[in-house]
This record gives structure tokens, sequence and C-alpha cells, in this order.
């Protein structure tokens, strides 16, 4: 699976399109000083002749014509010591569309190669800068959508979870060593505590690889965030709640049922994590043909919700529909809000054993920081102590994980016999497991799965 490394220039504007005060082009590979030089016209010395670290000022030209391109900032990075780990220049010119386009035209004509996306950030990996998981955590960063995903994303990127799945891969490694080494025991000479000893490390892996595992819920919300579906029979408070999530007036609230007819999104930021709510038409045999449509949108996007909130109107029973919708949930992905006991409370939380409810006024004495806790609690599912430990596994972490645990458990059962017959397979299940801690963070990857993770990189980073 071996991986080669490109051996050209690159370029490319790595600021965002539009007006702004400065414009970044970066230039990499062996070559950049030689190319940068051919549009360099400041003062001598020659960028390839300046120390790492420093910057000239001075004019870009097209090589060919001499036209001034703009008057620009050079930076001068040496390999090993740039992000890519080559040799490389960020030229700072002005913003704005056409200065950092006219010079990156003038670098390409004079050799570069336009890069691709994420390429920086790829070459980066290759030149052993940074292991996979922190190629990974560059993007998150750009893409966190919340100051906790940002926080989590600069944790990753100064290696929090690489370090884990390292030690992982070691602990590993080792065990799969004197596994191999036990079948080369000959009969009856191994003594009988060496595999029970192996498998207690095997199960000390598995431990550690389910707590990793349990932080992906978090890590899944903070990326992708998490939809959010508020449901329930017409005139609870729907949408009273979405307003108040949203700290806005966002729909229309009002005493008739049926106020509602078409799902209403909302992004929310709660507490540092991403949340898309959907308010939504009231669930009732409606007879008219518009609210029916709105109630067929409100099961599609139950379909899809990672949370359901239920409002019901605690001052009254449950109807009968009311009854059957509660049942037929998945009371982990169901979060019941009694509402309105200003009125009285005919419902009580002890009247919904197993499911998850609140008793509230969202009208008179809304909970809202409770409220907002809950539904975190519900869709995080944070493991507790994990404050102290800023990792987030992603999908891609999760997918490597949940085969290599299969795997170390496969091992372990195949140990519990201390039959020599049960060595080889359980030397097999403990490789396989190794390769995929190894996928993580890039001690084995492929073209393939590069070309994957880097595609949805910008270009310039
Ligand atoms: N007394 C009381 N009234 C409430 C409470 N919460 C909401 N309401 C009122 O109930 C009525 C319906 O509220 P909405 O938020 O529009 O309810 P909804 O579930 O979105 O209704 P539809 O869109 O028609 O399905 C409004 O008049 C609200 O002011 C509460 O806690 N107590
Ligand atoms: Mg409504």
């Amino acid at each position: 699976m071996a991986v080669f490394s490109p051996t050209d220039d690159v370029a490319a504007i790595a600021t965002a399109p539009g007006a702004g005060a400065i414009a970044i082009v970066r230039l990499s590979g062996s070559g950049a000083f030689a190319l940068a030089d051919r549009l360099y016209r400041g003062a001598a010395p020659t960028l390839a002749q300046r120390p790492a670290g420093t910057f000239a000022h001075g004019p870009a030209v097209a090589p060919g014509t001499g036209e001034v391109l703009d008057d620009a900032l050079w930076l001068v990075f040496r390999a090993p010591h740039s992000y890519t780990g080559e040799d490389a220049v960020e030229i700072q010119c002005h913003g704005g569309s056409q200065p950092a386009r006219r010079i990156l035209d003038a670098l390409l004509a004079a050799g570069a190669r336009q890069a691709d996306p994420g390429e920086f950030t790829r070459r980066a990996f290759l030149n052993g800068k940074i292991d996979l998981t922190q190629a990974e955590a560059v993007l998150d960063l750009i893409q966190a959508r919340s100051e906790r995903a940002a926080r989590l994303a600069t944790a990753q990127l100064e290696d929090a979870l690489g370090r884990r799945i390292r030690a992982l891969y070691d602990a590993l490694l080792a065990v799969s060593a004197d596994v191999e080494a036990m079948l080369d025991f000959p009969d009856d000479e191994l003594p009988q505590s060496v595999p029970k000893e192996v498998r207690g490390r095997l199960a000390a892996i598995s431990g550690e690889i389910q707590a990793l595992l349990d932080t992906w819920h978090e890590g899944h919300v903070l990326r992708d965030g998490a939809r959010v579906v508020i449901a329930g029979a017409p005139n609870v408070g729907k949408s009273t709640l979405l307003n108040l999530l949203a700290g806005r007036d966002r729909a229309i609230v009002s005493p008739h049922p049926g106020t509602t007819r078409d799902t209403i999104e909302e992004t929310v930021v709660l507490n540092g994590y991403p949340l898309q709510l959907v308010d939504t038409a009231g669930l009732r045999d409606a007879p008219c043909e518009i609210e029916q449509e709105g109630i067929r949108r409100t099961r599609r996007a139950l379909a899809e919700a990672d949370l359901c909130v239920c409002l019901v109107d605690a001052s009254q029973n449950l109807s009968a529909e009311e009854k059957s919708f509660l049942a037929a949930h998945d009371p982990r992905k169901l979060l019941v809000l009694l509402n309105k006991i200003d009125l009285g409370q005919q419902i009580r939380t002890e009247n919904l054993p197993g499911i998850d409810s609140m008793a509230v006024s969202l009208q008179k004495s809304p909970p809202t920081a409770e409220i907002s806790a809950k539904i975190l609690q519900k869709i995080v599912q944070k493991p507790a102590g994990s404050d102290q430990e800023p990792v987030a596994i992603s999908e891609r972490h999760r997918n490597s994980l949940l085969i290599a645990l299969d795997e170390v458990k496969s091992s372990e059962n195949r140990l519990k016999t201390a039959l020599e017959a049960d060595f080889l397979p359980a030397a097999t299940h403990a490789r396989a497991a190794l390769d995929q801690i190894g996928f993580i963070f890039g001690k084995y990857c492929t073209e393939d799965m590069l070309d994957r993770l880097f595609s949805r990189f910008c270009v310039g980073k």
C-alpha cells in the first residue's frame, strides 16, 4: 500500500473568493523558490537566498511581459519547517478577485501546477508532518459550526486522538506478536497463564476501543449537526418551543389548532452544539388537504430525526393517537414535554414509564436551560468524565473501530480455550484489528482513501 509522494510544484489561492483586505497565494514544492523568484521584483537577495521564516516586500510581475501584477509580501518557508514539509512561499497580495488570480496564473504559466483540493494538507501528511487524524482535524476546524466543535478540532489537531490511536496500535502490535510467539511453543510447554494474560490485555484494548466509540455521538452532532424534530398534536405548544430555543419569533403561535402547516427549520447552537430544529404540523386526522400534506411532511421529518421532542398538553388526558405515537417511538430517540401544567396536570412523568419526560409550562415559566440540557443529553450521549478528554471520533474512525472491536473480541474468545489450534485464528484476528487501527491514523492507507478524504477540502488548504 505504498503511497508515492508527488514531486511537482503546486500553487493555489488559499483565501476565500470575494472582496477582502488581503489574499494569499500558496506555492509548495522543491522548485518553489526558483518559481517565485521569476515573479519577484523586490530588492535583493532573491527569495531562494533568504533564510527561512523571513519575508520580503516587492512587486510581483508577469515573467513574460514584466507587467506589474501587484505589490506583495513574500513569506519564505524552508523544508521541513513548513506546513507541507517542503520549500514553500506564500504571497500576500491585495484582496478581491483579480490580484491573487493574476499572480496564480503567472505561477502556473511559469511551470507550477494548480493544486488539487486539500493537496497542501495531503503533502503535509505524506511528508510525515501530521497523521491522518490531524489532517481530518484541519477540515473539522475549517467547517466547525460552534465553539465546542472548534475546540475539539483543535485538540485533534494537537494530536489528542492520534496519541490514543497510536497507543492502541502499539498495545495491539505487542499482543499480536505475543500471540504469534505462542504458536512457536512446542506442545504442552506453554504455561497456562500465558493465554490468560494475553486475554486480559485484549480485554483492556476492547475497553479502550469502546471508550473511543462512545465519543462518536458527540462527534456526529458537532460535525454533522443533529436533527431535532418537534412533534405532537395540534395546539400543544410546538411552535412556542421552537421560538423559545431559537431565541426569536420564528414560527407563528396562535390558539387555533392547525396553525403550523409546513415544516419550519431553524439552525440553533445549544451549549456549543449545532442543531437543526424542525417545527412540524400537528398530528391529527385533518380534513383539509393542505394540512394532510403538512402531516405527511411531519412523518418524513420524524423518520430522519436524531431526536423527537414530543409535546403533549398535560392539562388533558392523553388521546388514543398520542398513546400509540409514544408506544411506537424508540424511547432512546424520544423526549416528552408535558406542557401547559399551569392549566392543571393530568399527566405526570410517572405515567410514562420508560420514557424521558419533563413537566413544563412553556408559556408561564419556560425552563429553557433545562430543556436544552435534556435535549443535548439525549443526542450527544456523552460518556461520563469525557469533559477532560477532548476527543470525539468521526464516522470514518467509527467504522474502523467497530471492525477492530469485533476482531479483538474474536481473538479474545479464541484464547479462552487455551487450545493450540485456536492460537493461529487468534493471531489472525489480532492482526486484522491492527490493520483497522492503522487505517485510522494513516499507518496504512490507499490512494483511493486519501482521494476520498482530501476531496472534501477546499483548494489551497
Ligand atoms: N396556558 C398555556 N398556554 C400555552 C403554553 N404553551 C403554549 N401555549 C399556548 O398554546 C397555544 C398553541 O401554541 P403553539 O405553540 O402555536 O402550538 P402548536 O403545537 O405549534 O400548534 P399547531 O401549530 O397548531 O399544531 C398558543 O396560544 C400558546 O400561547 C403553556 O405552557 N401554557
Ligand atoms: Mg405550530
